[in-house]
């Protein structure tokens, strides 16, 4: 049904002979390159990317949304790099900065012991003093704490300061946080792959190539990981479809990403604040050509805590069928890069909002096995 009013819609409102291309070839399951993708996002009817996206949304998960019962643990925003984007990181002896200890961490870690949450999420800034023995034992802890708790920790930016610091392997260093307990790798530290953007907006960080090694190292070794964007600043939108055409050559190779997260550039209190940010249509644009174009891809995760919970509804209309989890109040990324309100959401709200959205809320774990449907 959806495809036929597609078929028509392409048939008779397109005016342009190559967006009718490009649309047939997506409704065929045809793989669209990166200037096919950049010919959608320029000049593709909005209607038209959210159904493409959609359709392609049902045939993977049908009217499904999941989500999770999750927390995080930020040990530190003290961080050796100096991404211009970044609100979070402060210097050592700023009133924002902090870092905590192993007891700091564990207490918090205890006050979710009966929450129900399925996944402890840990990131934070590259802190030059901790190593990797540190991190393996943070995740033995967690796990002693709350046992069965999976635990989805360290950007591929902190496991690489780790790895050097310990003068080992990326396989020997995934493979010694493995034995501690490590199960997931989320998806940050992406950005933008461009080398020469990257170069002005996050100079210190991990390369693009590193940061693709680490996870295909990780996919070897059967580690599950995430993939983000940092999207909506100074890359054009060639750059964008190229970051993704690096993630989608890597996954044909492993098939080891769970999702894909689009996360929108926010510009309070940072170095690139004059800026301001990019409008809805961007993100939803994106979305869809995200869904679309990354094939091989079995989620898109609208991140609530990033996006906002009005935004993320609409990305489910574009190709999203994943909006992260409860989070709990437990991270200041975005609060700090000027989102309002608190991080947090209960089981019946997110509930609520995929309902409103005429889709079917799924508790999922990690690996997006399904815990429960709400299908009331
Ligand atoms: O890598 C930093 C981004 C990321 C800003 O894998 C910013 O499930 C927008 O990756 N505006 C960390 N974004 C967060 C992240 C994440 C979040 C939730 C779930 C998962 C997952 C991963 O936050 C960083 C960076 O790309 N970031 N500053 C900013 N001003
Ligand atoms: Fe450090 Fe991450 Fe902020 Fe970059 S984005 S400065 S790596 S905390």
């Amino acid at each position: 049904m959806l495809k036929e009013t597609l078929e028509n819609l392409i048939k008779n409102s397109s005016s342009l002979i190559t967006i009718q291309e490009i649309a047939i070839k997506i409704l065929n399951n045809q793989r669209i390159s990166v200037n096919e993708a950049c010919e959608l996002y320029h000049h593709a009817p909005l209607s038209m990317l959210g159904m493409l996206a959609f359709n392609i949304k049902q045939q993977k998960s049908g009217d499904k949304v999941f989500f999770n019962r999750n927390f995080h643990i930020e040990p530190t925003n003290i961080c050796v790099n100096n991404c211009r984007f970044c609100s979070y990181k402060k210097p050592q002896g700023d009133t924002q900065a902090w870092e905590m200890t192993m007891d700091e961490i564990l207490h918090k870690v205890s006050q979710y012991k009966d929450s129900g949450a399925t996944e402890c999420h840990i990131v934070g800034g590259v802190h030059p003093d901790r190593d990797i023995n540190y991190y393996g034992t943070l995740i033995k802890e967690v796990k002693k704490i709350i046992p069965g708790i999976v635990v989805k920790a360290f950007t591929a930016v902190e496991i690489d300061y780790m790895i050097k610091k310990a003068g080992i392997s990326i396989e020997d260093g995934l493979k010694r946080l493995k034995e501690c307990g490590l199960e997931s790798i989320p998806g940050g530290g992406a950005e933008i792959f461009d080398e020469t953007l990257r170069n002005k907006i996050c100079p210190e960080k991990t390369s693009s190539q590193r940061w693709l090694e680490i996870h295909k190292t990780a996919h070897q070794l059967d580690i599950k990981t995430n993939a983000t964007i940092l999207y909506g600043h100074i890359e054009t939108i060639e750059q964008r479809f190229e970051h993704l055409n690096r993630l989608r050559l890597l996954q044909d190779e492993t098939q080891g990403f769970n999702c894909f997260i689009p996360l929108k550039y926010r510009h309070e209190n940072n170095s690139m604040s004059q800026i301001g940010e990019t409008p809805l249509i961007d993100d939803l644009k994106t979305y869809a050509i995200s869904r679309i174009f990354l094939d091989n891809f079995p989620h898109i995760k609208a991140y609530w805590v990033m996006s906002g919970l009005e935004t993320t509804k609409l990305a489910l209309q574009y190709g999203a069928d994943d909006i992260d989890g409860t989070v709990n109040n437990s991270t200041k990324i975005y609060s700090m890069a000027g989102v309002s309100g608190k991080p947090t959401m209960t089981v019946e709200q997110i509930v609520d909002a995929i309902k409103q959205v005429n889709l079917i809320a799924v508790e999922r774990d990690t690996f997006y096995n399904e815990i429960k449907i709400y299908n009331d």
